[in-house]
């Protein structure tokens, strides 16, 4: 998997690459990752990136030329590569959406600016626009992080375990059940006896039970879109739940 960063603020990425899963991911050589300075492709004696946006308002909006001799100079691998722009404008990002891109071979990331790029940047050199949720960024870099961990950490063999991945939170769109480590009590609170049991089966049905009130609890927005086994739906008539709801 290869990430290309085209960012006005290159050294924001340099703990990230170094402190995550990420950073190990390079050393491993499962991920490239370049970082690409949109103000070395401006021009002129200043190497302006940004201007006024025609027909006024507040704020200063990045000119096309720059970006677009950027994303030029990137060498496109073959087959599966994607240009991403990430703006509150975009496509909300989600779990399967990482999916998606994991199965990219080239990623292009461009962070924009809140004020915005100029429009035909969209049209000449974009083919998906991304936003991570519904508030305002300052800038896209601390977006494209979000995406570059999300995506390269369902890359094989990015992960120490390939298990991990698939029992995160969102696999099955439902939320995770509470974990515990030690000590067995923590000041007066006991780990569920369930989980010192031993007893492998009880202790899975109590994790699903788990995750299934939490999810009820906390976004039940989530249950109507959830993959819900037999097994489930008996747990949540348990719960109180009727079943369509
Ligand atoms: Cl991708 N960019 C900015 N500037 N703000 C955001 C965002 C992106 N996603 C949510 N808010």
């Amino acid at each position: 998997m290869r990430f290309d960063v085209l960012t006005l603020f290159p050294d924001l990425f340099s703990s990230f690459l170094k402190e995550t899963i990420l950073g190990r991911a390079v050393k491993a050589g499962l991920v490239d990752i370049r970082l690409i300075n949109i103000r070395s492709f401006a021009r002129g004696r200043h190497l302006v990136t940004d201007d006024r946006p025609f027909g006024g308002g507040e704020g200063m909006v990045m000119k096309p030329g720059p970006i677009l001799r950027a994303v030029e100079s990137i060498d496109r691998t073959k087959d599966r590569s994607q240009v991403l722009l990430l703006t509150p404008q975009g496509r909300t990002f989600d779990q399967p959406m990482a999916w998606e891109l994991s199965r990219m071979e080239q990623i292009i990331l461009i962070c924009g600016r809140y004020e915005g790029v100029d429009e035909r940047i969209r049209a000449s050199s974009v083919d998906v626009e991304l936003s991570i949720g519904d508030y305002v960024l300052s800038g896209g870099e601390m977006a494209a992080m979000v995406v570059m961990d999300a995506v390269s950490r369902l890359v094989p063999g990015v992960l120490g375990s390939e298990a991990s991945a698939q029992e995160d939170s969102f696999e099955d769109g439902l939320l995770e059940y509470p974990q515990y480590t030690r000590p067995r009590v923590f000041k007066n609170m006991e780990v569920p006896a369930v989980l010192l049991s031993g007893d492998h089966e009880k202790i899975r049905v109590w994790r699903r039970t788990e995750s299934l009130k939490r999810t009820l609890e906390r976004r039940p927005d989530l249950i109507g879109k959830a993959k819900l086994t037999e097994e489930d739906k008996r747990i949540l008539a348990k719960l109180g739940v009727k079943p369509g709801n």
